[in-house]
């Protein structure tokens, strides 16, 4: 691909925030199903400096309503840092989770370069939850059910704050896909907040085609397109390898379709894959579904058309 950046895979191999163990062992598990040479391969530079390393996970309850919140700041904090530091650089972070609690370090980095640059930010999260908890309204205090509202502001001071000035984003930058599993409190915390929401009802009433029409509309040279990509987003027919499968998501040609139309966009600037817990896959299968989406969003499955 031409004059296409470098891409820069950080591996964030840490379960942190998750409520099951296994996410940590993500970033391997994505570069033994072949990351890297499936990019080359379509005639991307990729840049491999291997992993970002943090504190265990001691396994603890929550304290005041979050699980680890050391722990995750401190992850969160290298994160934020390699990603800033690679757009800085010119180069497309590719961020290898890890739990989805990471993708605040991440979406910082990203809003803070994005202000700088004076581009606008196109979020786009595929997920079967909003991951828009917070400490009052979380049943489990695992803060991989609040990256989202800790982004727009509404989270511990400590993660809210990696942003400066914070908070690091505004509700209408980030839209949502694939939603179908949004606890009571957090549904009316959504809404209130104006979110603008997908969720699978959406897809099956509209098609992926018009839903991503919509979620497209506005991006244009611009805007900073960058995806936060929860694997649990995927039927888990297609995609086990995950701590909190729903029943439900999108279909493989629903998905490749979704990645198909970001890269036709031609904005995509910085990726999150998250959530890919080896422990639960079988014979790595989920990651090797990433790794072809992931091809897709790069052009693989648009050879058939003429771009113009
Ligand atoms: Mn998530």
């Amino acid at each position: 691909m031409k004059n296409h950046p470098p891409i820069r895979l950080i591996g964030a191999p840490t379960d942190i925030g998750a409520g099951s163990r296994g996410a940590s062992m993500g970033p391997e598990a994505m570069r033994v199903a072949g990351l890297a040479t499936a990019l080359q391969a379509h005639g991307l530079h990729v840049i491999d400096d291997g992993n970002l390393s943090g504190p265990p996970n001691p396994w603890q309850g929550p304290v005041e309503g979050y699980r680890h919140l050391p722990e995750v700041l401190a992850w969160n904090t290298a994160v934020r840092d390699a990603v800033s530091m690679s757009l800085s650089a010119g180069e497309f972070p590719m961020l290898l989770g890890g739990d989805h609690c990471l993708a605040i370090g991440s979406i910082t980095a990203v809003a803070a370069h994005c202000k700088n640059k004076g581009k606008r930010l196109r979020i786009v999260w595929l997920d079967a939850h909003a991951d828009f908890n917070t400490s009052n309204i979380t049943p489990s205090g695992n803060i991989h059910g609040m990256p989202v509202a800790t982004l727009c502001g509404f989270g511990a001071a400590s993660l809210v704050n990696l942003a400066d000035p914070a908070p690091a984003i505004k509700a209408n930058e980030i839209v949502q896909i694939g939603i179908r599993s949004v606890d009571i409190d957090e549904k009316q915390f959504v809404h209130q907040q104006g979110i603008e929401v997908f969720d699978m009802r959406a897809i099956d009433e509209m098609g992926m085609r018009s839903v991503m029409d919509q979620a497209l509309i506005g991006v244009d040279e611009n805007t900073h397109l960058h995806l936060s990509f929860d694997v649990d987003f995927l039927d888990p027919d297609i995609a086990p390898g995950v701590g909190t499968t729903v029943r439900g998501g999108p279909s493989y040609r629903e998905a490749q379709l979704c990645m198909e139309m970001i890269a036709d966009s031609g904005r995509l600037a910085s990726l999150d894959l998250m959530e890919l817990n080896p422990a639960l896959d079988h014979r790595n299968k989920t990651a090797e579904l990433a790794v072809d989406l992931i091809e897709s969003l790069f052009g693989k499955s648009t050879l058939m058309r003429v771009r113009t």
